[in-house]
């Protein structure tokens, strides 16, 4: 397959200023008639090209130019192009294509899911439609009319505002739709159903008012509402914030249940994935109201910062991905807990981020070349790429940066712009210089930031002596990689509180808190009238997406968890104190000399615990221990077993040591009534179950006991789950009893609703017992389980291969049992089949005995044939 790059880059010989589209919908033959107004671009240095257009799994019926039938000698078709040898200036060009959208497992350009078709189209699923200029930087005009039986398909949607509708021979109807805004075709969105809908209004801050409506199957007309709640709050949250109006009649959103990604921004049409529009307390949990709401959002903001300023060519993913990654965790953060929210991103970046910097397809933000685009919706173009604006922010300042996005949105709009746009408007509004930071988006791999102290109590002077590096990566060797501009937020605590910071080279002074800009590759700030020896509080909440490195004892950490004014950095502290332990038994497993579970921790958590003045919500991240799949991360060989078995015994050792604690404050928080998923009572349910994970981890069968009454009586999704989830997860025997009835139940209830049968499925999957293999192989054979829902996959397989033990089981049966079910999915769903196989690549930290098993599978499923681009370039560069 061919490597696309960056430096390539060529204008489009042609543009289409208009697109007239005419579908008539068939599930296997669905005819799609275009015309397309085609003018060469004048941009353009070939001004005599052929026409070239993208397309795949078309049967052509007819092609035409202005009118006239080309004959067999004037294009020439190819499995993924056709090409038109001789054209004019102008013309018209109209194509008639059969497609087949029931037999598109692929879930890209047109389908069905269950009863309805769909589309999607980012990155390249257009071409799949019809032949097409399928590239970003081809903005048109878009009129598609939507033709299909009446009584199958009542509701017909694309993008835009509707123009005409009728009534059509032999029981079918049709719908003409415009969009007055030229969009790229990744953009286009079609929907055709029997759907029942959910209306509501929004006036704008100029007073027009925009009908909102969210499509979905009747059987979830009761699951909306969140939904519905989170856009309202989205649109005016992104007048107040950025200055951003919606600019069409109407607002949709489809939901769909075979869906590869969470959701699609098409133009006033978005589509999303029923994960993530659907909630309800009953059926759908905090977490899951929480997705709910950013999605929506996010969504909903890329009509600016994606839509109205679209990307020239997939290399500027980031451009549109992390910015409104940025915005969409921002309005989380300002609707609910701002800390908190931090929080989560921050175990999402490095759990998973960071180990993708780490591993074999690490890119940079801005990527040089690829095989297959959708390869990259990862999380560093995702979500480090939201870190990188998050310190353009923190740099900036959030007025001058408002000031930055005002002047980006203004010179580019409705244009296909880069990266180096939305960075040039950033330093016109603030006269930064931004060619060192331009480091954070083209060399890949994780910072790590090693930071040294001195206090010379004579002078009273404090020194932080920063150093920087970043390791290999797959485009760039250490030693060749530039020095990063870092952000670094900090404070100084004292005895009695924070110190004032004075930095006299920097002209800082009377402040607790501060950011320094670290530019050089060994840097160091000095502070002076520090009075005592202080304890620095560094890289506040996580003011730079790096790994830093201070070499903190016990005593200091629990210092900063109990004292520190940034609430990050509280938490943060008490996941590095659970680390430094956890560590610590690992050691004494190795050299099989067992160590105890440091008192200074349990005494620590017994202070949490009785803390009535902290947000509960944070009480119960401080309590919640750092996940095995971070604890990998930080290795530098991985010990499954180890990190599972010595963070377990932590668990239950502060389970029974704590016991009564956990009990109080379990007794005393009380069980929520009439649900709401706000962060006051998201904060309370959050620490009784925590509480209650703890308990039942101190495998006393009385707790087994109340786990289970709270599992059969809860009324939200949140306290059920939770407390199955803590039957099912214990290692006790006694607790297993009770985990079956309650996984039995559970189906029994659910069994109707596909959202939380995944759910129970995921939790089964993940289960840390030598069972689980088997048991996953039974679910697949479940009838609610099926490989072309990617939901499922995700909840079955997709769980599995994230499963910190049972995956690497030593007789390598996880690997190739995933290896097994890649290769089916790649012929089924490419794009799913390639993701799901990232646990497979991760192999050079593992142990010897299991990177000979991994590399072994990759290599099986490297000999297939008929590989598709996806799984190929995933496989061909883990194995480099
Ligand atoms: N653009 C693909 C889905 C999303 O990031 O919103
Ligand atoms: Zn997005």
């Amino acid at each position: 397959p061919k490597v696309i790059r960056l430096q390539d880059y060529q204008v489009p010989n042609f543009q289409i200023t208009k697109t007239e589209l005419h579908f008539n919908l068939e599930p296997t033959e669905t005819l799609v008639t275009s015309k397309l107004q085609f003018e060469r671009n004048a941009k353009s240095e070939n001004k005599s090209a052929a026409l070239e257009l993208h397309g795949q799994d078309i049967e052509i019926q007819s092609l035409k130019i202005n009118g006239e039938e080309l004959t067999d000698e004037q294009y020439q078709v190819n499995p993924e192009s056709l090409t038109v040898f001789s054209v004019p200036d102008v013309f018209e060009f109209e194509c008639v294509g059969k497609i087949n959208p029931q037999e598109n497992t692929s879930l890209e350009g047109l389908y069905k899911s269950r009863s309805m078709f769909c589309t999607q189209c980012e990155a390249e699923g257009f071409r799949k439609i019809t032949y097409y200029l399928d590239r970003p930087d081809v903005m048109s005009e878009f009129t598609t009319t939507v033709e299909a039986d009446k009584a199958l398909y009542p509701i017909l949607l694309s993008n835009g505002n509707p123009i005409e509708k009728g009534e059509l021979d032999n029981n079918r109807h049709f719908v003409t739709w415009h969009d007055p805004h030229k969009k790229p075709a990744y953009l286009f969105a079609l929907v055709a159903g029997d759907l029942s809908v959910l209306d509501d209004t929004f006036t704008t801050s100029s007073g027009r008012d925009v009908a909102l409506k969210i499509f979905v199957e009747p059987k979830d007309l009761d699951k909306c509402d969140h939904a519905m709640t989170s856009l309202k709050n989205a649109m005016k949250w992104d007048e107040d914030v950025y200055g951003r109006e919606y600019d069409l009649d109407i607002f949709m959103i489809v939901a769909v249940d075979d869906f590869n990604m969470g959701a699609m921004e098409n133009k006033g049409l978005n589509i999303f994935n029923t994960s993530c529009v659907l909630a309800k307390a009953e059926t759908t949990s905090d977490t899951g109201f929480q997705r709910v709401e950013a999605v929506v959002a996010h969504e909903y903001f890329h009509n600016w910062s994606g839509n109205r300023v679209t990307c020239r060519d997939w290399f500027q993913l980031s451009l549109k991905e992390g910015f409104t990654v940025f915005r969409d965790s921002e309005f989380s953060a300002d609707m609910g807990s701002r800390t908190v929210k931090r929080v989560e991103d921050a175990n999402v970046l490095r759990t998973l981020q960071f180990a993708e910097d780490a591993g074999p397809m690490a890119h940079p933000v801005q990527p040089p070349s690829f095989i297959e685009i959708s390869n990259f919706y990862t999380l560093t173009i995702y979500e480090k790429g939201a870190e990188v604006v998050r310190m353009i922010h923190t740099l900036l300042g959030a007025e001058t940066f408002r000031k930055g996005s005002d002047i980006y949105f203004a010179e580019n709009d409705g244009t296909a712009a880069t990266i180096d746009d939305f960075i040039s408007a950033m330093s016109k509004a603030s006269g930064k210089d931004f060619t060192q930071f331009m480091t954070w988006y083209r060399q890949a791999g994780t910072p790590v930031l090693n930071v040294a102290d001195n206090y010379d109590a004579e002078n009273q002077k404090y020194t932080l002596t920063f150093t920087q590096s970043c390791p290999d990566t797959p485009e760039a060797k250490s030693e060749d990689k530039k020095p990063y501009l870092i952000p670094v937020r900090l404070g100084l605590l004292g005895e009695s509180g924070p110190l004032p910071l004075e930095i006299s080279d920097l002209g800082i002074s009377g402040v607790t808190d501060t950011v320094v800009e670290i530019t050089e590759s060994t840097q160091c700030i000095e502070f002076s009238n520090v009075s005592e020896k202080p304890v620095p509080s560094l890289l506040r909440s996580l003011s730079a997406p790096v790994k830093l490195q201070f070499d903190y004892s016990r005593d200091q950490l629990i210092k900063i968890m109990s004292n520190d004014e940034d609430g990050f950095n509280r938490w943060e502290a008490s996941q590095q104190l659970c680390v430094q332990v956890i560590q610590e038994l690992m050691s004494g497993r190795q050299s099989e000399q067992p160590v105890a579970v440091d008192p200074n921790l349990v005494a620590a958590f017994d202070r949490l615990l009785k803390d009535d003045n902290l947000d509960p919500a944070m009480v119960a991240n401080m309590l919640s221990l750092p996940s095995e799949s971070y604890l990998a991360e930080l290795a530098e060989e991985i010990d499954v077993d180890a990190i599972h078995q010595c963070r377990a015994q932590l668990k239950k050792t502060l389970a029974e040591e704590l016991c009564e604690s956990f009990a109080q404050r379990w007794q005393k928080t009380p069980a929520t009534v009439d649900y709401k998923a706000d962060a006051e009572q998201i904060g309370l349910r959050s620490i009784r179950n925590m509480c209650l994970s703890y308990l039942v981890a101190s495998g006393q069968e009385q707790w087994f006991g109340v786990a289970y009454e709270q599992f059969s009586s809860a009324n939200n999704m949140t306290d059920q789950f939770s407390a199955m989830s803590a039957l099912v997860h214990s290692d006790s025997e006694l607790a297993e009893s009770y985990a079956s009835k309650a996984l039995a139940e559970f189906y029994q209830q659910w069994s109707e609703e596909a959202l939380v049968v995944n759910q129970w499925f995921g939790v089964q999957a993940s289960k840390a017992h030598p069972n689980t293999l088997e048991q996953v192989k039974a679910l697949m054979e479940h009838p609610a389980f099926t490989m072309k829902n990617p939901n499922k996959v995700r909840s079955v397989i997709g769980a599995f291969a994230n499963n910190p033990v049972c995956f690497h089981a030593i007789d390598g049966s996880g690997y190739k049992f995933l290896a097994d079910q890649i290769i089916e999915l790649n012929a089924l769903n490419p794009q799913i089949a390639a993701r799901l196989l990232t646990p497979l690549t991760r192999w050079k930290k593992q142990t010897q005995q299991r990177q000979a098993l991994m590399i072994e599978e990759l290599k099986r499923i490297q000999s297939v044939a008929d590989l598709s681009k996806d799984v190929y370039e995933v496989v061909s560069k883990s194995l480099v």
